[in-house]
């Protein structure tokens, strides 16, 4: 049996590093926030799955659906010898992009890359089980610190799935996009999926459903900071909050302080007060026209190839080249 390697640039040690670095420079900002990827602790990954299969919440089936409908002629048009996926977590949708490369050609190698390590492994091993003759390399790393850890050599596909584009704030989201750019050679290819503005009364229940759901998502976050950095947060008297921003575009997820607290954090040597009302903000999840996404990506230094969009104009999946 073939089995999966997995590389390691990122410890435990690393993340609690950057996990202090950043609470305590957006809990001391002014309006106070807190970066996204700091959700996704077992608790936070088991929420988010089950997000994924709220009724309120379109945008992991319909790019699942619509990649299922064009993943034959990404496939054409690809011929790459190593799949990329930033971000795979599961690796719930690979499956579909290895079929069809495989498929049609070339295909040698798939490289997952992720945060967590418990993900990457399962998911790593699972494809090469399913896949046997694909080599399988996972990279455990942060792809917003660095993308230096990504192996070269044969022709890449980059995929960046989800919609997780629109977690990135613009200037992330460029210094991102160039970024992937440098890394790929001439002619290696970007596969993005992301979510398009849409009407409100779709978009804001994705992110506020009915049975709660994201709610303690949203809330988990507090969690994480107190089993990490051993803050005394009572994440029970903060509530969710997602509303639209309609001059920027976005999503933004907040959690509002229902009274006034002050909250310990002491690995940061750290109190931070809260006011009644006050909030804090976790989450943008940005979406896109289709000339943006294009003009974006254009400034990073990529050509649009192609655009797939669902009938409901929902979602997006463009293959772009370097
Ligand atoms: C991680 C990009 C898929 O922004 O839609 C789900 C995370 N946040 N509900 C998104 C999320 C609130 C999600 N993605």
């Amino acid at each position: 049996m073939t089995t999966a390697t997995v590389e390691i640039h990122l410890t435990d040690e690393d993340l609690t590093t950057a996990l202090r670095e950043d609470v305590r420079r957006g809990l001391t900002a002014e309006p106070k926030w807190l970066p996204p990827k700091w959700f996704y602790d077992a608790r936070g990954s088991e929420l988010f799955e089950k997000i994924t299969e709220l009724p309120e919440y379109y945008p992991t089936r319909t790019e699942r659906a619509l990649l299922e409908r064009v993943v034959g002629e990404i496939a054409r048009i690809a011929g790459a010898e190593v799949l990329v996926e930033l971000g795979a977590g599961s690796a719930a949708k690979t499956r579909l992009l290895l079929n069809a490369l495989t498929a049609a050609g070339p295909l040698k190698s798939y490289v997952p890359q992720d945060v967590s390590i418990s993900a990457l492994r399962m998911a790593a091993d699972e494809v090469a089980a399913e896949f046997p003759g694909l080599g399988v390399h996972g990279v455990v790393s942060d792809f917003t610190a660095t993308l230096d850890n990504l192996p070269g050599g044969g022709r890449r596909m980059v995929a960046f799935l989800g919609g997780t584009i629109g977690n990135l704030v613009p200037a992330e989201r460029a210094e991102f996009l160039r970024g992937i750019r440098d890394l790929l050679e001439p002619g290696e290819q970007l596969l993005l999926g992301a979510g398009l503005v849409i009407d409100p009364v779709v978009l804001v229940p994705a992110y506020d459903d009915a049975a709660g759901v994201t709610a303690e998502f949203n809330r988990n976050v507090l969690h994480v900071l107190n089993a990490r950095l051993g803050a005394d947060f009572e994440p029970e008297k903060f509530a969710h909050v997602a509303m639209w921003d309609a001059e920027r575009e976005w999503i933004e997820m907040r959690l509002e302080a229902t009274e006034a607290m002050t909250v310990r954090i002491p690995e940061l040597d750290l109190t931070v007060d809260f006011a009644r009302g006050e909030q804090l903000r976790t989450e943008i999840s940005a979406k896109f026209r289709r000339e943006v996404l294009e003009s974006e990506l254009d400034a990073a230094g990529f050509r649009t190839e192609h655009v797939w969009t669902d009938p409901d104009q929902r979602f997006a999946l463009v293959l772009a080249e370097r």
